[in-house]
């Protein structure tokens, strides 16, 4: 069973130990002396630094990157990943850089990784291991653990045959049951036995989250979701908007629970909420594990894509279509957007009117900076206000009440006392009206 959830880049990270002795120093040296060559093919269109962002992720999991080699080509080869001739270079490239670890940019089928790691002589991980790793390192909530532990069980089941090759070699002929393959039985049964108690852990925290949201429903309070690629600065931004202190690091995938604030604009409560980020290639298996946490940004009325402006234009709009992807993935690809590219502080006067001529719609701000926040304070407030109704309401002043009702939807309104009741004018979300059909002024 410790098999099953061992960790591809040597670490050990099945959950239900992890989450009673946290994860030991050693666990931090040992991965510090793991030294990758990040291999990857290419199309030979790119510019800028080959594989820039396995090296950012592998980064991110504590491996230090020994070199890169990629090779041109339309599509992997199927068995190797590599052709064979540069398979042999590749060999060599191992030894040269010292590197007892090869890291593939591509997520690898059981069969690619076994191959490679017969020809290589070196472990073979692949771009969705080191993710994977990443996630259980930063995997703090209860909820985040098991959605961890599912995606990683997952992906191992996968390539559990991979693991067990040797011994089911020894057994063999029509009919026989070799150890191996009873192994591989046994391992496969513990697996999915465990992957089914996860699932039912997880539909009960889900189910506890569903009345929290159902609570936050009935109060009306617009909803604002934060979504972008991983090192963005949306928890930044959170912060800046809401005061909030969200861990904010210079780290892939820093972010994995999620958390709601709330913040005020002309005297109306919002809530925001900064989630896990996006990337490009981000394995099924989390995506799935995932769905509750990605499910609040489905939850909201405006989604807020938060976008690294200091990058190039061609990995800006890289980023921009994998968080469309996973958007359209859990079923937030219609909603309401609004773009906001972040880290203004990072670029010249020039890049500024770059930017700001390719993406016109865009708010340009820094959250670190506190630049353009209200700007975009008031373009939230505008997406909502296309939503708001004005109305005439009379509040009788044995209604009190009703006042206090109007004044959670409606936020700032105007009123004046009259002999009969309150004369209010207020300009309510159109979903809301119905609430207050009866005390309309003709
Ligand atoms: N220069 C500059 N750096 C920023 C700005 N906003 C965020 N950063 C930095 O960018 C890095 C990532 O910021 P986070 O807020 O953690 O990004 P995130 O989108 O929440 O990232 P994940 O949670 O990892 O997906 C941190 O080092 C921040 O300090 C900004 O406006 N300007
Ligand atoms: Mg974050």
């Amino acid at each position: 069973m410790a098999e099953v959830s061992q960790s591809r880049t040597g670490r050990k990270t099945e959950t239900r130990y992890a989450a009673e002795n946290g994860n030991g120093a050693g666990v931090v040296n040992r991965r510090a002396r793991q030294r990758a060559l990040a291999i990857g093919i290419t199309d030979g269109r790119e510019n800028g630094e080959p594989l820039a962002e396995l090296k950012e992720l592998l980064r991110t999991a504590g491996v230090a990157t020994a070199g890169v080699a990629t090779q041109q080509r339309p599509k992997p080869d199927p068995d190797r990943y590599f052709g064979r001739g540069r398979l042999e270079e590749l060999k060599a490239e191992v030894a040269a850089a010292d590197a007892n670890l090869v890291a593939c940019d591509d997520e690898l089928a059981p069969r690619q990784e076994r191959n490679l790691e017969s020809a290589l002589g070196v472990p073979v991980v692949d771009r969705t291991a080191v993710i994977l790793d990443i996630f259980a390192d930063h995997a703090h909530s209860a909820e985040g653990k098991l959605q961890v532990e599912l995606a990683q069980l997952e992906y191992n089941m996968a390539r559990m045959r991979g693991l067990w090759t040797h011994l089911e070699r020894l057994g063999g002929g029509i009919g026989t049951r070799g150890p191996g393959e009873s192994q591989i039985e046994t391992d496969r049964r513990l697996a999915r036995d465990r992957i089914a108690a996860l699932r039912r852990r997880l539909r009960q925290t889900e189910q506890n989250r569903g009345v929290m949201r159902a609570e936050r429903e009935r109060s009306s309070i617009p909803r604002v979701a934060l979504a972008g690629y991983t090192n963005a600065g949306k928890s930044t931004l959170l912060n800046a908007l809401t005061g909030a202190e969200v861990g904010v690091a210079n780290r892939l995938f820093e972010t994995l629970d999620p958390t709601t604030r709330s913040f005020e604009l002309s005297g109306r409560d919002y809530l925001l909420t900064d989630t896990v980020g996006f990337i490009e290639k981000l394995p099924h298996q989390l995506v799935e594990a995932f769905k509750a946490t990605l499910e609040e940004t489905t939850l909201a009325d405006l989604v807020v894509h938060v976008v690294d402006a200091s990058e190039t234009e061609e990995r800006r709009i890289l980023d921009m279509h994998a968080v469309d992807e996973v958007l359209d993935e859990i079923g937030a690809g219609d909603k309401p957007r609004l773009l906001v590219l972040n880290k203004a502080d990072l670029l010249s006067e020039d890049e500024v009117h770059e930017v700001t001529l390719a993406h016109p719609d865009a708010v340009l701000v820094s959250a670190l900076a506190g630049q353009g926040l209200e700007e975009l304070r008031e373009r939230i407030e505008q997406a909502f206000a296309e939503t708001l109704t004005e109305v005439e309401l009379l509040i009788p002043y044995n209604q009190g009440g009703r006042l206090h009702e109007l004044h959670e939807v409606a936020g700032e309104l105007e009123r004046t006392d009259g002999p009969d009741g309150v004369r209010v004018h207020a300009r309510v979300p159109s979903a809301e009206l119905h609430r207050f059909d009866d005390l309309a002024v003709a």
